[in-house]
């Protein structure tokens, strides 16, 4: 059977405590269904009925019924073509499936971008991103990287006191102006700000209404545009928060998201508070985006990197 260490390395370092951090963020999902899908191999055989109720485990499971048939095609062919006959092998192929469905694992991790790079967080209102934010520049910092922090959710007061407050906790700078002030402007200020003092990363807040999601939509565009302008050096990377809790509602609204704004990749926050992480099978699949880190807690440290074979691993264990 192919080896489970043959796809392309992956980059990005996870420490202990963070994998322990993504394992115990799985156990609701683990506890829903997903444990029921290791009881499944350990049957004495592998019937077509296996498959099935697999694939209505998956289902259950928020991974969508489109993700969750591939899954249990592609797993029962790799256990024809490799003419497996153990349940033992068939559960390994189809971890092997899940891991493959997961997309490439090999994106350049934060820590390792130039210095100025600019990274803006978007995603509707309550999905976590400003949270996400603190836990980045929390992240970089434990890796010896510098962050500033740039209040672009001009929308609500408490948005901007809310960073002010994260920004005090994790010792990151804030740029902010008043309520209601011109995002692009504050993102122009802080951009400029992190290059006068060389940060290595610039973190934006953004507003996620979707009730005015044309305008939103606008909004993003003009400040990445604005981004590049105060320093056309930099790199730009944008990344969705997704609410894991929202199930396959997150890529629902991913899709409308991704009609307007380029984003590199994914963070799926609260994977802690669901048993509906299934969905994060979907993401890549569905939306072509990978899954860069994952929110395991509400807590600043609860950040975790996204192992795509320690995340199926700790959903059968
Ligand atoms: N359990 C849990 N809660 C989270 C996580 N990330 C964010 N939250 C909570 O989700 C709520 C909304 O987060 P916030 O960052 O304000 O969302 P924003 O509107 O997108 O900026 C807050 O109550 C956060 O504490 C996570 O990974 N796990
Ligand atoms: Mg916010």
């Amino acid at each position: 059977m192919r080896n489970l260490f043959s796809r392309r390395e992956r980059k990005t370092t996870i420490t202990a405590g963070e994998q322990e951090q993504l394992e115990h963020s799985v156990e609701k999902t683990k506890e829903g269904v997903f444990g029921r899908i290791g009881d499944l191999f350990r049957q004495p055989i592998i019937t077509d009925e296996t498959w099935e109720e697999l694939e209505e485990l998956l289902i259950q499971a928020d991974v969508g019924p489109v993700t969750a048939q591939q899954l249990v095609d592609d797993a029962r062919k790799q256990v024809q073509r490799e003419e497996l006959k153990t349940p033992v092998e068939a559960e390994t192929a189809v971890r092997l499936q899940m891991v493959d469905i997961l997309g490439q694992d090999d994106h350049t991790p934060l820590e390792d971008m130039p210095e100025g790079t600019i990274i803006l967080m978007v995603g509707v209102n309550g999905s976590g991103k400003t949270t996400s934010i603190a836990k980045l520049g929390r992240y970089l910092e434990r890796r010896e990287r510098s962050v500033l922090f740039a209040a672009g959710d001009t929308f609500r007061a408490a948005a901007i006191d809310q960073l002010r407050v994260w920004g005090e906790r994790v010792k990151a700078p804030v740029i902010a102006h008043q309520q209601d002030a011109d995002p692009g402007a504050v993102v122009y200020d802080a951009v400029k700000a992190g290059q006068s003092r060389g940060v290595d990363a610039i973190l934006v807040d953004t507003a996620g209404r979707l009730h005015t999601k044309f305008n939103l939509m606008e909004e993003l565009q003009k400040i990445k545009r604005v981004a590049h302008k105060a320093n056309p050096e930099a790199d730009v990377v944008s990344l969705l928060v997704l609410d894991a809790t929202t199930g396959q509602n997150a890529i629902l609204q991913a899709k409308a998201f991704l009609q307007s704004v380029d984003v590199e990749g994914i963070i799926l926050a609260k994977l802690d508070g669901t048993a509906k992480g299934g969905v994060a099978f979907s993401v890549y699949n569905e939306l072509r985006v990978p899954i860069w880190y994952v929110g395991t807690g509400e807590k600043v440290d609860d950040l975790a990197p996204f192992d795509h074979l320690g995340f199926v691993n700790a959903l059968f264990e």
